[in-house]
């Protein structure tokens, strides 16, 4: 089996290739021409893999290279994928999110190959929005009564959602119309060590792994440290001669926003499920959980022996959304029952896990002093 993957440098395309390549698959991945070195996540698999230079929104370069290395599976994973970006670059959010899936679409449509290709669309639970399914008694022994699934309306609250929605829509269409094999997976948040820096979860456990490693640096504990003012803390007795004796502080925007938060390296292995079927559909991929900002400050702080995290966090309206989801919690009943899936690592385990990574990493980074 060959498989197309673009966005195989991003999160999910590192593991998805990982998972592929257990299963022996051919691996094409389209990487963009950039000025820096983008493979850091998929560097201990390169020589396992072909790597094709390409962009998602050149139709014609989207056409040759389904044309010239015919795939059997094309999973789609690039996107603009950051949501408070999208309010910032909403054209180039569209671009690359919405019409950069008609590409892919158009190539299959006309390839001579059509009846042989599967095809994946990474759709999104932020296609939901501000809406949810409420009912009076909580279903599926859950203690939820307010959930998403694949029949809740769609309203969605940012350029980024929209153009998701627009490309779900598509694949839908394209589906029907052409009888492509095309499905979109709903997911909803996944994070790992491989999570990019400036989504919530990894902007929090990569501060704490700086300020852990910054700590032990100076051989001193969070006990002894003071406020210098709202923006840092610091370490009493030093002077300000030594450059390093404040640390600024974590800042972040709407900690009461909830996500249902899981693991990619569950995640990817739905989706290679979706193309294992024998007919194309959508799925909601979730845990069925549901915890706020600060469930996860709480549970990546207590990593590291803090309970009071609050002394650490300034709220800055910058990080603020001009619209904002604040409500996910997805039931994946239908992937349980049809594919088989569920996820198998818990919440807890996915904040500690990122810590220990960050934390482990910066320490690297800046060993204690007498260890230099
Ligand atoms: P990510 O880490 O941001 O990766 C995005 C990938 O898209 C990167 O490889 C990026 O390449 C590539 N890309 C961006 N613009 C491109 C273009 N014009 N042409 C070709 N490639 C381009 O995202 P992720 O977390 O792995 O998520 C994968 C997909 O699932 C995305 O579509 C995302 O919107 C969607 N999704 C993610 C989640 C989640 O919680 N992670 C949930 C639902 C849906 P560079 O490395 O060059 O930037
Ligand atoms: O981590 P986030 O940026 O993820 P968001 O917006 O939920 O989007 C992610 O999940 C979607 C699936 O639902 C994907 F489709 C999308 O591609 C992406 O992977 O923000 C999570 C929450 C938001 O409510 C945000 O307002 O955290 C809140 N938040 C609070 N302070 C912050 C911050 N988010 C970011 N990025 N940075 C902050 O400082």
């Amino acid at each position: 089996m060959k498989a197309l993957i673009f966005g195989i440098t991003g999160q999910d395309g590192s593991y998805l290739a990982e998972l592929l390549l257990k299963r022996a698959y051919k691996i094409v991945g389209v990487t963009r021409r950039v000025s820096v070195d983008t493979t850091k996540r998929i560097s201990h698999i390169l020589p396992k893999i072909e790597i094709v230079e390409g962009d998602i929104t050149d139709a014609f370069n989207v056409n040759k290279i389904i044309e010239e290395h015919e795939p059997d599976e094309i999973y789609n994973l690039a996107a603009q994928s950051h949501v408070g970006t999208s309010f910032s670059q909403p054209s180039l959010t569209w671009d690359v999110t919405a019409s950069g899936v008609l590409n892919i679409l158009e190539a299959i449509r006309y390839s001579p190959r059509k009846d042989d290709i599967k095809f994946y669309q990474a759709s999104s639970s932020e296609m939901f929005g501000k809406n949810y399914t409420e009912v009076v008694e909580p279903i599926f022994g859950k203690t939820c009564s307010k959930y998403q699934d694949e029949s809740t309306a769609f309203m969605p609250q940012s350029p980024y959602a929209i153009a998701k929605l627009s490309a779900h829509h598509l694949v839908r269409n394209y589906r029907d119309a052409y009888g492509i094999f095309a499905c979109s997976g709903i997911l909803f948040n996944h994070e790992s060590e491989r999570r990019g820096e400036n989504f919530v979860t990894r902007k929090i456990t990569k501060w704490i792994g700086e300020f852990a490693a910054w700590m032990s640096y100076h051989n001193v504990s969070p006990k002894v440290l003071v406020d210098i003012d709202e923006h840092e803390v610091y370490i009493p007795g030093r002077t300000h001669v030594d450059q390093d004796f404040q640390f600024p502080k974590l800042r972040l925007g709407n900690l009461d926003a909830r996500r249902d938060w899981g693991h990619a390296k569950d995640y990817v292995e739905a989706m290679w499920l979706m193309l294992k079927q024998d007919t194309p559909d959508d799925y909601v991929v979730a845990t069925g959980e549901t915890h706020s900002v600060r469930d996860f400050l709480d549970c990546a702080f207590k990593t590291i022996d803090i309970d009071n995290w609050e002394s650490y966090v300034v709220i800055d309206p910058e990080f603020y959304r001009a619209t904002e989801v604040d409500y996910l919690l997805g039931l994946p009943q239908k992937a349980k029952t049809l594919l088989g899936w569920s996820p198998k690592i818990s919440f807890k385990e996915l904040a500690e896990n990122m810590v220990k990574y960050d934390v482990k990493e910066a320490k690297l980074r800046r060993p204690r002093l007498q260890e230099i």
